[in-house]
């Protein structure tokens, strides 16, 4: 899509700090952390946001899920927690419309969140 930012990471035309990528999904560091690790994990494939997932995105979406657990995993994030998490539309919190997962951790984290 012209005018996404992830799309144009995903394409290279932007730089990233790409901490996995396969031919589905690249996982980058956060341009703005929250927390020691702050991983965002997004498809290559433009979808706007969960609200737009369907059932053909199954496949990907269970990708994208057992990724985030091998990368926490990979990171020692597993030994303490680590949080998952998906912003969707202006009430959830999304600022990008390009779907993507926050891979957070390194500390603790509060609930309810803000
Ligand atoms: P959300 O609010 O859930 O839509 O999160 C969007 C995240 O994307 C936010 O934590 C900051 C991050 N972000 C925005 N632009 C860029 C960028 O150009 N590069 C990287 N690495 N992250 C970005």
């Amino acid at each position: 899509m012209a005018d996404c930012i992830f799309c144009k990471i995903v394409a290279k035309e932007m730089n990233s700090k790409i901490v996995y990528e396969d031919e589905k999904i690249m996982a980058i560091e956060d341009i703005n952390p929250v927390a020691p690790v702050h991983i965002l994990i997004i498809p290559k494939k433009h979808i706007a946001s969960l609200d737009a997932v369907t059932d053909e995105d199954l496949e990907l979406m269970g990708h994208i899920q057992l990724t985030a657990s091998k990368l926490a995993k990979k990171l020692g994030l597993n030994q303490n927690g680590y949080r998952l998490v998906n912003n969707c539309g202006s009430w959830g919190g999304q600022t990008v419309f390009h779907i993507h997962y926050h891979l957070l951790g390194g500390r603790a984290f509060a609930w309810p969140p803000g």
